[in-house]
């Protein structure tokens, strides 16, 4: 039978760990427990940030703005970062030391210029679909896992998003690090358990994960 859970393993990229572009603090710390965590699996889906060398979301975009502030875009309240993950640079590459070879999708977002994505499945339009659902429904996966960088952004929207399409959603908790900027990780955490969103250590992994 067709496993029906997969792990998402959101954007462990150098920009996001410590020396990168939007440093994640302990962003590598995490890679040998995901590599661990990841050859449980039989479904696995790494995702990029990877952006325009002009993003939005970058605060040089917006003459005036400094890194970390907040303004209002036609789709919403946007963080403005330092510029990260520029398409094709080594800071966007997957981490070297990310080993999972087995890895069945490499999913890229963030591209269009003009929209930001957090969430592997949405656009911060809220319109754009990535196709990472219908992917996933039409190998019979029902059940998410997921890991990476950064818990408070990425990585929680991606989880609520995946609820809003119909799957359950569990963050290995041990197996991320967050941002936490202005109280962002405890904002996310209360967001996540709301809707539905579960928590779990690595070690408190079902055993049937294996195909
Ligand atoms: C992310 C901020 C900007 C993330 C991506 O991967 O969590 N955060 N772009
Ligand atoms: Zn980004």
């Amino acid at each position: 039978m067709q496993n029906r859970a997969a792990l998402l393993v959101i954007d462990i990229q150098p920009d996001f760990c410590p020396g990168g572009a939007l440093a994640v603090p302990e962003g590598d710390a995490i890679i040998p427990l995901v590599n661990r965590i990841a050859a449980r699996f039989a479904n696995v889906v790494l995702t990029q940030d990877w952006h325009p060398a002009d993003h939005i979301s970058f605060a040089a975009s917006h003459p005036g703005r400094q890194p970390f502030e907040t303004i209002n875009l036609p789709y919403g309240p946007q963080v403005l970062w330092p510029a990260h993950c520029l398409q094709g640079t080594p800071g966007a590459a997957l981490h070297p030391v990310l080993h999972i070879p087995h890895a069945r999708l490499i999913l890229r977002k963030g591209g269009n210029r003009l929209v930001d994505s957090y969430s592997a499945f949405l656009e911060a339009d809220r319109v754009s679909h990535t196709g990472l659902a219908g992917y996933l429904r039409d190998l019979g996966v029902t059940e998410l896992y997921l890991c990476g960088l950064a818990t408070d952004f990425c990585v929680a929207w991606s989880a609520e998003d995946a609820v809003r399409a119909g799957f359950s959603a569990t963050i290995i908790e041990d197996a991320c690090r967050a941002i936490d900027l202005d109280g962002s990780l405890a904002a996310a955490w209360a967001r996540l358990t709301a809707s539905g969103v579960r928590r779990l250590a690595s070690g408190a992994l079902p055993p049937e994960l294996q195909a």
